[in-house]
């Protein structure tokens, strides 16, 4: 999707440093953090929402989770805890169109979320 901001980040055409890369995933920080650590897990793949996965996508997006284990373990607050976060759609305030996980730690996250 050539207007997709993170189909630019996660394809290289905007500069961003990378927490992590493979041939599915970027993880980078976040624009406007929430936490001491906030962090996107991006699939270089376009789709907008959980709404879109599918028999296809549904096999690598499955290792979502066993790249933020990585991630955590790489910096160390798989120790300590940490939130990941879809939001999806309108009520949720996703705001950009393409599927993320946020990835928060650093500090006592609130329960229940605003
Ligand atoms: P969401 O509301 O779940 O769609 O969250 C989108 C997040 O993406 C929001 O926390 C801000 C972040 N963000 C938006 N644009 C950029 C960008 O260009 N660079 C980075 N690093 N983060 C961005």
């Amino acid at each position: 999707m050539k207007e997709c901001i993170f189909c630019k980040i996660a394809n290289g055409y905007l500069k961003t440093d990378f927490i992590f890369e493979d041939e599915n995933f970027v993880v980078f920080k976040d624009l406007n953090p929430q936490a001491p650590v906030h962090l996107l897990l991006v699939p270089k793949q376009h789709i907008v929402s959980i709404n879109d996965v599918d028999d296809e996508n549904k096999k690598f997006l499955a290792n979502s989770f066993v790249t933020i284990k990585h991630v955590s373990q790489k910096l160390g607050f798989d120790k300590t805890g940490y939130r990941t976060v879809i939001n999806t759609g309108k009520d949720s305030g996703q705001e950009v169109q393409h599927i993320h996980f946020h990835i928060l730690a650093g500090r006592k996250l609130g329960w229940p979320p605003g």
